[in-house]
């Protein structure tokens, strides 16, 4: 039988619904908040990137639930192995969006020094590992880091997210299989928006669910409903706290859409029904957040609205910030590599002095992608 569908708000196709997690009012605020701050980001991302002052970015529209409920279950101490599309997972961790906007412009405030595409982030001191683009490689990744610290006896767990796409990659069997024979302290968070860029689900994957396959790797698959930022919050730390007991690790799959493009070099209308876009659209993850929000009386409409627009100007503000920081300087391509330069290196750095601004009118060529 295909694993049960979880909920908290009961519709969505629930299968099997849980009860409301105990949280505060506060933290309940909390991921309201972060939800609205995680869209409002993306929108911005996106203009920015429209208007032609970043090259290339990556939204998560429609997946604000299953971002911000799984990073709110982990504690300090604990790891995140993100793909490319976890800003709200970022936001979550307290990396500020000035900090994630660096990285867009490729600035000296870019904690990889612009050397990486842009949204591919890294953020060492809040245990945010470095986003590669080869899909799947952060799943092995994860697997060993859980592993790592279980042998350092932390009691620390690693979690990490993956699309429905990088279920059919070499490094999720290798990651889920060593992790149920060896019990990492690991949770495998599959966000299923049911599109490896225009590919369907059901193109990708001849098991009827995602959650199914956890069966194969000896460990239990759970199945969400990935827009119910309660439910995803309750399942993610049960998992999490199995696993930092020394219970093994869990595949959950967050059951969403991606409601915007892949990327800002996308359009899914070429490959997507407009129906089925309408049909999540209703199901909007912040909207449903709000309307349990209001109906037990945590928040009024004008506390919402106040949240949309601190949002709105945070972001706005984090974007101004972030263009006017310089480039990082020519010499940042030269560190980080030896601990002491060779003499090959050192020409190459004082030929590029020679040259000056030689090439300043390509800085501002367009992105390749
Ligand atoms: C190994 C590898 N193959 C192909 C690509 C090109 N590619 C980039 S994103 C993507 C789709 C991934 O889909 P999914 O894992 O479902 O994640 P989503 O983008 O939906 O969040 C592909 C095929 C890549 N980056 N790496």
């Amino acid at each position: 039988m295909p694993a049960e569908l979880l909920g908290v708000f009961g519709t969505g196709g629930v299968t099997k619904k849980l009860p409301v997690p105990e949280l505060g009012r506060d933290e309940l605020l909390q991921l309201h908040r972060n939800m609205v701050r995680t869209r409002k980001l993306d929108e911005r991302g996106m203009k920015l990137q429209r208007q032609g002052r970043i090259g290339f970015y990556v939204p998560s529209f429609g997946e604000e639930a299953a971002q911000i409920g799984s990073a709110a279950a982990l504690k300090k101490n604990d790891w995140v192995s993100p793909s490319y599309r976890q800003q709200g997972v970022a936001l979550v961790r307290g990396v500020n969006a000035t900090e994630m906007l660096d990285n867009c412009f490729g600035n000296s405030g870019d904690a990889a020094k612009g050397r990486q595409m842009p949204v591919h982030y890294t953020f060492r001191s809040h245990n945010f590992i470095s986003i590669g683009s080869p899909i799947g490689t952060q799943i092995a990744h994860a697997t060993g880091v859980a592993m790592a610290m279980r042998i350092r006896g932390d009691a620390n767990v690693c979690l990490t997210y993956l699309g429905d796409g990088a279920t059919s990659s070499n490094d999720f069997h290798t990651g889920l299989n060593f992790a149920g024979v060896f019990k990492s302290p690991c949770v495998f968070v599959c966000i299923n928006n049911q599109y490896a860029i225009s590919l369907n689900v059901a193109g990708q994957s001849g098991s009827t669910t995602i959650a199914d396959k956890a069966r194969a790797y000896g460990m239990p698959g759970v199945r969400v409903d990935g827009n119910d930022v309660l439910a995803v919050y309750a399942t993610t730390l049960a998992a999490v706290e199995a696993a930092r007991q020394g219970d093994g690790p869990t595949l959950l799959e967050l059951f969403s859409f991606r409601m915007g493009p892949h990327s800002s070099s996308d359009d899914p209308s070429r490959y997507r029904p407009k129906v089925e876009e309408d049909e999540w659209r209703a199901k909007d993850p912040i909207q449903r957040f709000e309307k349990w929000l209001l109906e037990n009386k945590h928040m009024t409409a004008a506390d919402m609205a106040a949240v949309h627009e601190q949002a709105e100007t945070e972001m706005a503000e984090a974007a101004k910030l972030s263009e006017t920081k310089e480039a990082p300087s020519k010499d940042s391509l030269f560190e980080d590599v030896y601990a002491a330069m060779p003499a090959s290196l050192k020409r190459q750095q004082a030929a590029l002095h020679a040259e000056g601004d030689a090439h300043a009118q390509d800085r501002n060529a367009a992105f390749p992608l």
